[in-house]
Parts: structure tokens; sequence; C-alpha cells
């Protein structure tokens, strides 16, 4: 048992496959506005994910796990809480949690450090938990192993601007991205807050996404956190921003595949450019509309997880993405997914990497 992993293309060894059981669809909170009134949760109502949907998401969440293991990847999975409970801290109360699917969301592991990201949703606050007898099991195993917690945040309303949703909404889309490039969204820098799936991993270098979730202050947190790395803090042209990595997926040494739709700062493609790595646009989904139920976008089509520098899963139904990736020289695994996908995400979202075999790299010297 070892914890251990500087990128997102190394051998996999061992990983985590989130759960779809008790899944919310939120009670209302600063960060969160849900409104879905043709799925039976009109604005201002939460309650759980109907139970057809959940089974349809644990059998391909399941399966998921069994094509690892047959790979012999070893596999964990969280634990479920009641995630319709309404939590509190001495400072507010939320009516509902989330759930446990986007592992991803949550933790992250750099080198021998497993870290859990603040969180910035007050429905996600307590989401650690679902981890936490994993993390306590492995922390006894591996004697070498680090556990950080970034600062947990207070998400008093000083987090968020106010009215942020009405006034983004009504804004042109160019004003829009000028916000998203400015860092002006949802959270203020009262204090840092990152998710972990704002961070793409490639060895020294991490690219953390200022999105809906993470300020520039989570992004200052991780910097000093982690000195021997380079953080660069990147925003893409996407008016939603929510997690790097359906965005901006590194897929092995010298190559990324990016959502061209969302554009990249001309500083980040130097960056890449001057040390020899292609950034691929990524295929156009095969779905035309986002899933039901949920805040991504159909672009979970490159939401891939790699298992090593030459073998990737693919979510099954995206015939153009595995075909793309099976030029670039990669054997795809084709994984059914698309149920999982109003859980949080694709297959990259709802896993954690523990172990990658390898070490830490300069793929940017
Ligand atoms: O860009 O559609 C995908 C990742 C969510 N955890 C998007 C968000």
């Amino acid at each position: 048992m070892k914890v251990g992993s500087w990128n997102e293309w190394d051998p996999l060894k061992h990983v985590v496959v989130g759960r779809a059981d008790g899944t919310m669809v939120q009670a209302p909170e600063p960060a969160v506005v849900r409104d879905w009134p043709e799925h039976g949760f009109p604005r201002g109502t939460h309650g759980p994910l109907p139970e057809e949907m959940t089974s349809a998401a644990n059998e391909q969440l399941d399966a998921f796990a069994r094509v690892l293991e047959a790979r012999g990847i070893r596999v964990d999975r969280p634990r479920t809480l009641d995630f319709g409970q309404p939590t509190a801290t001495p400072e507010w109360a939320q009516q509902s949690m989330f759930g446990a699917m986007p592992v991803r969301d949550v933790l992250v592991v750099i080198g021998n450090e497993l870290l859990e990201a603040t969180m910035s949703f007050r429905s996600r606050w307590f989401e650690y938990l679902a981890h936490r007898p994993l993390i306590e099991a492995w922390f006894r195993a591996d004697p070498d192993m680090r556990w950080e917690a970034a600062p947990k945040p207070r998400l008093t309303d000083a987090s968020y601007r106010p009215d942020f949703w009405e006034e983004f909404g009504a804004l042109p889309f160019e004003e829009q991205i000028a916000r998203v490039r400015a860092g002006e969204l949802l959270l203020t820098e009262a204090e840092p807050l990152f998710d972990a799936a704002d961070i793409a991993r490639c060895g020294k270098d991490l690219f953390v996404q200022q999105s809906l979730a993470t300020n520039a202050a989570g992004i200052r947190w991780l910097r000093q956190h982690l000195p021997e790395h380079r953080v660069h803090g990147v925003t893409f042209g996407n008016t939603h921003p929510m997690h790097i990595d359906a965005t901006w997926v590194p897929l092995r040494p010298g190559l990324v595949l990016h959502c061209a739709e969302r554009p990249a700062e001309e500083e980040l493609l130097h960056h890449l450019k001057v040390n020899d790595w292609q950034v691929v646009p990524a295929a156009t989904p095969g779905r035309t509309d986002p899933p039901p139920l949920s805040a991504c976008s159909r672009w979970l089509s490159m939401n891939v997880l790699v298992l090593d520098p030459g073998t990737v899963c693919v979510e099954a139904s995206e015939t153009a993405q595995m075909e793309q990736l099976d030029r670039l020289g990669f054997e795809v695994v084709p994984v059914p997914f698309w149920d999982v996908a109003p859980f949080g995400g694709g297959l990259h979202c709802a896993t954690l990497d523990v172990h990658r075999e390898g070490v830490l790299e300069d793929y940017f010297p």
C-alpha cells in the first residue's frame, strides 16, 4: 500500500471510484442555484435524485470498478452518508449535503501527500467525511503518506459576491468572459478556496484553474503549500468554469487535450509550446445537450481517465473522442458512463488516483 502520484498519466495502481447513492439536488445556498422544473426540481426545491437514475449510475460505476480491477488496479469505494441531512457550522446552516460521486473534486494526491481541498459550496463542506475511513486506512498502512487538509473555510456570506447569479447571467457573453479572465466571479477573496478538480498535475508543474469553485487566494495557498512546484493560475474562455478536467486534460508527457470552445491564455500556450508540448483540440462531443440535473457540460466527452501513457478510458458513446485518441496512439477502453453524469461528472471526476507508479519529473525545463 502506497499513496503516491505526480501526474495524470503514470501507470495507475490504486484508485477510488465514487458512489451515486443518496446524491442530492442541493438545497439553495449562495454558491448554488438549481432550477430544473422539467425534472421535478423547480427553483428553491431540493431532494435526492430519482431512484431509477441512482441505480443506473451505480451499475455503471460498479462496472467501471470491475474493468479497472480486471487490469490489476486496486479499487476503493467511499462510504455514503445521509446526504439529505441538514448540516451547520456556528456561522451557517444548510438544508442538504450533495453526494460522494465526484471524488476528484474533494481530494488530490501530489507526490506522497493526500490533500483535502477546502471546497466552496456549503453543501459540500462535510463531503470529506465520506472519504475519511479510506484516508485513515491508507495513513495506517503507508508510513510515508503525508496527510494534509487545506484551511477549513468559513463560507460566510462574505465569501460570495451578492446576487452574482442574477447579475452575471444578464451580462453579454464578452463581458462574462472578461469577468472570467479577471477572476471576478462568484467567489470573493475573503479566504482561500479551491476544489481539487481545478488542478491538473504534470509533475513539477500544476495548472490550477480559477473558477466558480477556486479563487486567487486558493491558488496562492496551493503555491505556498507546494514550494517545490510551479503552480500556474490559469483561466479559459468559458462562462461557467468549474473544474479543469473537461477543458484542459494532460494525457501523457508532451500532450494535452484542450476544449477549443474554451480558449486558453496565450501565456499558457507559450509555456507548452517552448517545451515542445502539443495542445490538441478535443473531438466534438457526440451529445448536443448537457446531462440532466447537472452543472456539467457535454464536454464530459473529454473527461477521460488515463491508465498509463498508452491506455485511456473514454465514455463508450463518445465515438469521435475514442477515434481521436486511437489516432493519437492510445489503446482506448470504452466505458459506458453517461448515466453517471447527472451525479457530478465523467470518468476523471468519478475517480481519485491514490497511486500511480513513477517519480517527480520536470516536463517544462
Ligand atoms: O466543464 O463540463 C466538468 C467537470 C465537473 N466536475 C464541465 C465541467
